[in-house]
């Protein structure tokens, strides 16, 4: 017997900073929604949470973006991502917002019982500040050139040319994205949670208590936890936020993170309020099953540092289970909202509507549960085609006629059962069962292949007993197989529910009515004599040319992606004889002084140490290089490249370049600091 009363549901927030997208709904929305639906069938007391994310620079800089106040870009987002959801059945209990005044409050009052119980670090720090801006800066409001690749538009905490994870101070040449201007550093104070104090309860509440977690999950958080933990900042310098709550903490707010998690104690407030209950029991009762629902880059929020909050913090209950699932891939490619390669959620309720169980199928088939997956449209277009037109629209719909035709559209009597009667049930009989355990440990897609079972038992039946060539004959025997497949199409509607809700409403309209819980191993759910709906077609097929529409729309993202084409690279020069290579005498020298030259704009005059000597070089380097950033560099010297004279200076030697095949220059020098005057060969 399971020890809880009741289920608390939360699905991520996701950040208002854009529409979502079919990996969100796969991933996360779609899961949740259907282990929610499955629930609420079963008679289960739940309640099922979520709200738009409205905090972190993410929104700021889309607002920037777009011209309009942060405030108005998070409106935006959030009527949008709500319609997006309750267009494709996600049903949400509530759907509230980290903007809400309840959000604030629920967060600061958080906050604040941590303080004040001495559970942060508040440690002081460098951190960049824009003087021009007075401001701060996000790791993502600097920009700079990558030290791993040179890639010149590197953000503050990540290069997206190599991959590598940044910071700040990291980058070479930092530049403020908000005033274009040089950073400097200064002193800022925040407050840390201190996770290190929490690895031994976490061994053991997590690595001990939660050995039933996904693999997926359980490994991240193992890993997380063997790295060693270290004290995470949980307050930012930024004006957009809920504000932290203590003297002295001006300009400061709660990192999103911090509060985003918070969001889902504060939306249950906000329905409690609305329904005039109490929100406690979903939050304090150990009695409550608290689970989350999230992708898997979400995973060390939900697992290790939420929880730390919650146990940190006193008097919640912790998450029961965290399901997180894998990506999904569209078309072979990562889903990537800079590029546009997605299909975003409202453009498909627009081009396709009434169609929203045809993806709800197709993603819950293919869900990303153990492993990345991908979409593509011919398959769902297959899918849907082959198996919930063909199967089980073909099933229903031949069931439901020929009641229409040969007994008035009565549900018939039923007579003795034969053997082929008796396969059927013990597929009908098993059918809850199994997609009950499966739905019960999260295996959305093999419980959906347990439902599509008794469509396929079902069709089965109808082709072996053919009761279309009965009738004449025996016309009471039809009966019985009418009633068996009526039956078996009202078990298939509740079924259904969770994964199709749609459609199971749809199907539901054409039978007599019956009950809505979780069907029990009794299969008399439609009574004799009572009279079914209009037959209707339960899915339409889709034509290829809905499909070309959905492809033509990704080809054409695809050719604006197209990056130019690199300049080439020129092929290998002569060979040269070892004698000559050796007469070059290349040293590590140090640039001490540089200047430009004046009225050019290509040069640089550099005064170097070699180990050897002072010197002076001209370089053609100015405009990738200022003068300012480049003393201390250390470069290597043809030093016995003859004296020439440039622009009126005696330049003795030549600094040695990378130069791509653009033309640009990057140093070729030590990979560590070497003597100056250490030779090359
Ligand atoms: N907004 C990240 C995301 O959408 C974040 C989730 C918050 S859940 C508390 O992936
Ligand atoms: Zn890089």
């Amino acid at each position: 017997m399971s020890q809880f009363k009741r289920s608390l549901i939360t699905a991520a927030l996701p950040y208002a900073n854009g529409p979502v997208h079919i990996g969100h709904l796969a991933g996360v929305y779609l899961p949740a929604d259907i282990y929610a639906r499955y629930k609420r069938l079963k008679g289960d007391e739940i309640l099922f949470v979520c709200g738009s994310d409205e905090h972190g620079v993410p929104v700021t800089i889309r607002a920037k973006k777009e011209g309009i106040s942060v405030q108005e870009a998070v409106d935006k987002y959030h009527a949008l991502i709500r319609d997006s959801f309750e267009g494709f059945g996600i049903s949400f209990d509530v759907y509230s917002r980290t903007s809400a005044p309840i959000h604030h409050k629920t967060a600061s009052d958080f906050f604040q019982k941590m303080d004040e119980k001495g559970d942060f670090l508040i440690q002081s720090s460098e951190q960049y500040f824009d003087p021009e801006a007075g401001q701060f800066l996000a790791d993502r409001y600097i920009q700079g050139t990558c030290p791993k690749c040179g890639f010149e538009n590197a953000y503050g905490d990540q290069c997206e040319s190599c991959g590598t994870t940044l910071s700040p101070a990291e980058l070479l040449m930092p530049r403020s994205m908000l005033s274009g201007s040089a950073p400097v550093m200064k002193e800022t104070k925040h407050w840390y949670l201190p996770l290190d104090r929490y690895e031994a309860w976490l061994r053991e509440w997590i690595l001990e208590g939660h050995k039933e977690w996904k693999p997926n999950v359980y490994g991240q958080c193992k890993s997380w936890i063997e790295q060693g933990l270290q004290p995470r900042a949980v307050t930012r310098d930024l004006d957009w936020g809920v504000p932290v709550p203590s003297a002295n903490a001006e300009g400061k707010v709660l990192y999103v993170w911090f509060d985003a998690p918070i969001g889902y104690i504060s939306a249950t407030r906000e329905w409690a309020e609305t329904k005039g209950t109490g929100w406690e029991k979903w939050w304090k009762d150990p009695e409550t099953r608290l689970l989350h629902f999230i992708g898997k880059d979400n995973i060390v929020f939900h697992c290790i540092i939420f929880p730390v909050m919650l146990k940190a913090h006193g008097d919640f209950i912790l998450p029961d289970n965290v399901p997180a699932n894998e990506f999904l891939n569209l078309e072979g490619q990562k889903i990537s909202t800079s590029r546009n390669w997605a299909v975003w959620l409202h453009e498909y309720l627009n081009d396709m509507p009434g169609r929203q169980d045809a993806l709800r199928y197709a993603l819950a088939a293919s869900a990303p549960e153990t492993k990345d997956n991908d979409f593509t449209w011919k398959e769902f277009q297959a899918r849907y085609n082959n198996e919930l037109a063909d199967i089980a629209g073909n099933f229903v719909n031949r069931a439901l006629v020929l009641t229409q035709k040969y007994f008035d559209g009565k549900v018939p009597a039923r007579g003795p059962f034969t053997e082929t009667d008796q396969e059927l049930i013990a597929v009908l009989e098993a059918a809850p069962g199994l997609v009950s355990e499966n739905l019960e440990n999260f295996r959305l897609r093999q419980a959906l292949a347990e439902m599509m079972q008794v469509a396929r038992a079902g069709n089965k039946y109808l082709a072996e007993t053919e009761p279309w060539k009965l009738y004449k004959t025996d016309p009471e025997r039809v009966g019985t197989i009418l009633n068996l497949g009526l039956q078996a199409s009202a078990l298939l509607a509740l079924l259904m529910e969770p994964f199709l809700p749609f459609s199971a409403e749809k199907l539901r309209q054409m039978l007599p009515p019956f009950h809505t819980q979780w069907p029990q191993n009794k299969f008399e759910f439609l009574e004799a004599e009572s009279k079914i709906g209009t037959p209707e077609i339960l899915f339409a097929k889709i034509s290829d040319e809905e499909i070309q529409v959905q492809m033509d729309r990704l080809e054409q993202t695809k050719s604006q992606n197209v990056i130019e084409t690199p300049p080439a690279i020129p092929a290998i020069k002569a060979d040269v004889a070892f004698p000559d290579f050796e007469k070059m005498d290349i040293r590590v020298a140090t640039i001490l002084e540089a200047e430009s030259v004046p009225k050019t704009k290509k040069l640089l005059k550099l005064l170097l140490d070699t180990g050897v000597d002072r010197r002076t070089v001209v370089s053609g380097i100015a405009e990738f290089h200022s003068p300012e950033n480049i003393v201390g560099q250390q470069v290597l010297l043809l030093a016995n490249l003859a004296p020439r004279e440039i622009k009126g200076i005696m330049s003795q030697g030549m600094i040695l370049m990378a130069k791509n095949p653009a033309g640009e220059l990057a140093f070729a020098s030590p990979a560590n600091w070497v003597a100056p005057g250490s030779s090359v060969a």
